[in-house]
Parts: C-alpha cells; structure tokens; sequence
C-alpha cells in the first residue's frame, strides 16, 4: 500500500526537478556528425506556407531548407547547452534537483536515421552529460524522441506514415538503453504522443496534397506505427534491465463542459477520451472500444501486421508521465481542441497567460485523480510551467513572482493529490533555464528559474542568471515541499 503523511507530506524519494528536450536547448546543431531533425526545421517550414506545424509538406520543407543560413534559426544555437552544460548542471545541483529530464537528440546518434552504426561523438556527449548529472545525483530522465526523429527518416520514409521507421527506431533504442541502461532508471519514448493526432511535428510525415480523411488515416496509421515502436522499446528494457521504467507521455488536456447540457458533457467526455486514446493504449496494451467507432465514422483503418496486438500486449509502460499547462472547455459542435498549439472556448473563471494559456491548477487535482483512478500505474508530472516575457529590472535581476504563483499553485494541488491517494513519483518543472519555445520557436516565451542572456534573433551573451523562483525552489526542495 502506497503511503504518506497523510494529509500534506510529498513521499520522501519525490523526484523534485525539471525538464528540458535536446532540440530546444542544445545547439550545436551541426555538430560532431549530428544530423538535422524534424523539430529544427517544423517551425520554419509552416511558416514559410502559413500553415501548422502538423501540416507540414515537402515545398514546404524543401523552401525551409533552401533557405537555410547558420544562425538564421534559433535552434541552431539553442541556448548552447551542448558546450554549456557543466555549468548549467551545477545550477540545477545547487537548486537541489533530483532529477533532470532530458532527450537524447536521435540524429546525434544515428544522424540520416537509417545507419547500421551509431556516431560515437554524439554518444560521447550523452556519456559525458548524463556522467555529470551524475555526479550531483540528478537522476536522469530520458526521452528518446520528443517531437524529432532525423530529418532523413522524412525524406527517405515519410517519417512514422511507413512501418520501415519502425526498425530504425529500435536499432536507436538498442544502442541507448545498451549503453545507459545502469545509469539511466526512467525512460519515456515519445514526447506527447497524442499530439500525433495533429499530425508532422509528431510524426514527421508530410501531408502532401492529402484530403482531411486522408490526413487522419495516415495520422492514426503513424501512430500505430509509434506504439508499435514504443512497445518493443519498453520489452526490449525490460528485458535488458527489468529494474529500468518505461514511461508514455501525455499531453494532458483537462477538459470541462461549456455548461450542464447533455449534449456538452457527452462532448467533453469523447473529448476526453480522445485526449487519453494514446495512453489507453499504452497504459492498457490493447486499442480502446470506444476509437473503433471514431474510426469508423471517419473512415480510418488501421493497418496491423499479425502480432501487433500481442506486442502492443506485451509491451505496456510502467508509468505514465504527462505535461499540464491548463485546461480547455469543451461544447457539443465545436472542433476538437489541438493540445497545447490551439485552445478552444474560454473558461471565465480562469487567467490565461499572454499566450492564451488559461492558468487552472485545481485541473491538475483533477487530471491527477482521473488518471490515478483509470489506470492505477504510478504517475509522473514531466512538465508544467509559465511561460512569459521577460527582461532584468533596473537592478539587474528577474523578479518573477507570477511564476512562483504559478508553480506554487500547482505544487499545492498535487499535495491535495497525494492525499487523495494518487501515487505520483515526482513534478518535473519546464525549462528551468530559459530555452527555445517549441510553439513560437523563439526564445522569448520564457520558463525558467534561470535566465539566459539571448534574443530572438539569437543575440545575447549566453549569460546565465538566477530569478527570483531559482531561490524560492530551492527552499521547495530542501524542505521536501513544506514550505512553499
Ligand atoms: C510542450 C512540449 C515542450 C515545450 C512545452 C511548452 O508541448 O512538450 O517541448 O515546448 O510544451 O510549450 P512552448 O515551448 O510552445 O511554450
């Protein structure tokens, strides 16, 4: 039986830190043999055609590429953790982190995707990184592909749309966990899975004069693909290291009814369970009931090989770790709402952020307890934050209450949480140094407890300097979540 001090005490090995992705933070894009990635070029390619990042085509990633100049994309420095990390990994020891999520970039390891031998610069990076996390007792938590695969793997394959990306996937997997599998313990295979739903920045495959039905079947078949991927990811751990946890990720969408009519409540509740269909399947091991209507009414067919079902079976995640940000409102007629790229109806009783993010930590309490209840697997807060624009003060430094508001908010829910009786291992917070925003792809939308000295032109001397919150979370830490 899980246990605390009921009623307001975290567990004493909760894994306080935060959560970073390779593609937003490293730089070094061109590196030592690192290939280019989907999530490099996403922003920029829709931009150029004006459509979302899910929509992405070949002329629009043929003129993404043609224009390319080093230093014309923010990504291509990051905000060069790739050299920079020993320092900014001190800042996060001496906040206190117990953990540190990150994402091993694939094509630093397998730079066109399809290389029957790794790149062991690339390796030797991630040697040297996790070793120095390490070395603080960070534990390090892996995700081996958030919203990247190797650009190659598009233009050979069509990213995910073909199952040949399938093998590609665990040669990688392979390679990782055989040399990290003793230092690494939690692992998560694909960042936000269900935003595949939406299509190339999840899937890396191109929409090219596809119909909208013909957008969702190759959507839903990419998909198939990943959990097919991520199945054999997972019993390939387990086998290797059975003490080693596997993780799916969400992003998670708390949803509420526009009002009391059935109608909205029926909506929210289909609504929901499309925001969950991913981790049904990989919490569960099988495709839930309720998608086999959804597919037939949209006409979608899913294209299984014999065994996927027993794989899939086979292959269920330990935990299930999700990204909160806030929540949405649901109503009979409107359109599905896209994660974290679109939001729907407004909730009057909320504050949104500048970008429109409605502010709802009592939803995490929710999402928390409806997750516990559905699944009854350990839960894992990977990723939850503010993002918002920022500049020093006269005395030169950051003073960001909002976002200790914010986190302070969310933290005090997840106590509740835990009395409930909702097991959760830890709260990963996002970006806790400043880095490239996924939506924007600029590096003004800032997260952190750290700043980073850099506009979004890619100017700025790279300084790293503490906010306010660095201090406030490291007293958050240090007393284990008493004394917010
Ligand atoms: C999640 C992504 C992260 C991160 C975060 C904040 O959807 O997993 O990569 O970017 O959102 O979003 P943004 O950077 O767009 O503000």
């Amino acid at each position: 039986m899980y246990q605390t001090d009921y009623p307001h005490a975290f567990p004493k090995d909760f894994l306080w830190g935060g959560a970073t992705a390779a593609n937003q933070i490293e730089g070094a894009f061109a590196t030592d043999g690192k290939g280019l990635t989907t999530a490099e070029i996403v922003k920029k390619a829709a931009d150029r055609q004006q459509i979302s990042m899910g929509n992405v085509t070949k002329d629009s990633l043929r003129e993404a590429l043609a224009e390319q100049t080093v230093g014309d994309y923010p990504k291509r420095r990051g905000i060069d953790f790739y050299h920079q990390y020993p320092a900014d990994i001190k800042l996060f020891a001496q906040m206190g982190f117990k953990a540190l999520r990150i994402s091993i970039a694939w094509a630093r390891i397998f730079p066109n995707g399809d290389e029957k031998r790794p790149n062991k610069a690339g390796l030797k990076f991630y040697d040297n990184l996790i070793a120095e996390m390490k070395k603080y007792n960070i534990e390090p938590v892996v995700t081996l592909s958030h919203y990247e695969m190797p650009l190659g793997l598009t233009l050979k394959y069509n990213g995910w749309a073909s199952r040949e990306v399938v093998s590609d996937f665990t040669r990688f997997t392979q390679t990782v966990f055989e040399r990290y599998k003793d230092k690494v313990k939690y692992w998560i295979t694909f960042n936000e899975i269900n935003t595949g739903a939406w299509g190339f920045h999840e899937t890396g495959a191109l929409e090219d004069g596809l119909t909208e039905q013909e957008k969702l079947q190759q959507r839903y078949q990419a998909l198939h693909h990943q959990f097919i991927a991520s199945a054999l990811a997972t019993t390939q751990l387990h086998e290797m290291e059975p003490e080693d946890k596997m993780g799916c990720m969400l992003a998670r969408m708390q949803t509420y009814p526009a009002t009391t009519d059935p109608a909205d409540v029926l909506a929210t509740q289909q609504a929901n369970d499309r925001n969950l269909f991913c981790t049904d399947v990989q919490v569960r091991g099988e495709y839930p009931n309720y998608m086999n209507r959804f597919f037939a009414e949209h006409k979608i067919k899913i294209k299984m090989e014999p065994g996927d079902q027993a794989v899939l079976r086979e292959g269920k995640v330990d935990y299930l770790s999700f990204s909160y940000y806030m929540s949405t409102v649901t109503a009979a007629g409107e359109n599905e709402d896209l994660g974290n790229f679109s939001h729907g109806l407004k909730n009057k009783y909320l504050e949104e952020t500048p970008w429109g993010w409605q502010i709802d930590p009592v939803g995490l309490r929710i999402s928390l307890n409806e997750l516990w209840d559905r699944y009854q697997v350990p839960l894992f807060i990977v990723e939850n934050g503010i993002g918002m624009l920022e500049a020093p003060d006269s005395d030169g430094k950051i003073h960001d209450d909002y976002r200790i508001d914010y986190l302070r908010e969310h933290i005090e829910q997840m106590q509740e949480a835990i009395a409930d009786g909702v097991k959760l291992l830890g709260y990963l917070m996002w970006g806790p140094i400043d880095l490239i925003s996924f939506s924007t792809s600029e590096m003004s939308k800032r997260y952190g407890f750290i700043y980073v000295d850099q506009d979004d032109e890619g100017k700025g001397s790279l300084k790293r300097t503490p906010k306010d919150s660095f201090y406030w979370y490291q007293k958050v830490i240090a007393t284990n979540g008493k004394d917010l």
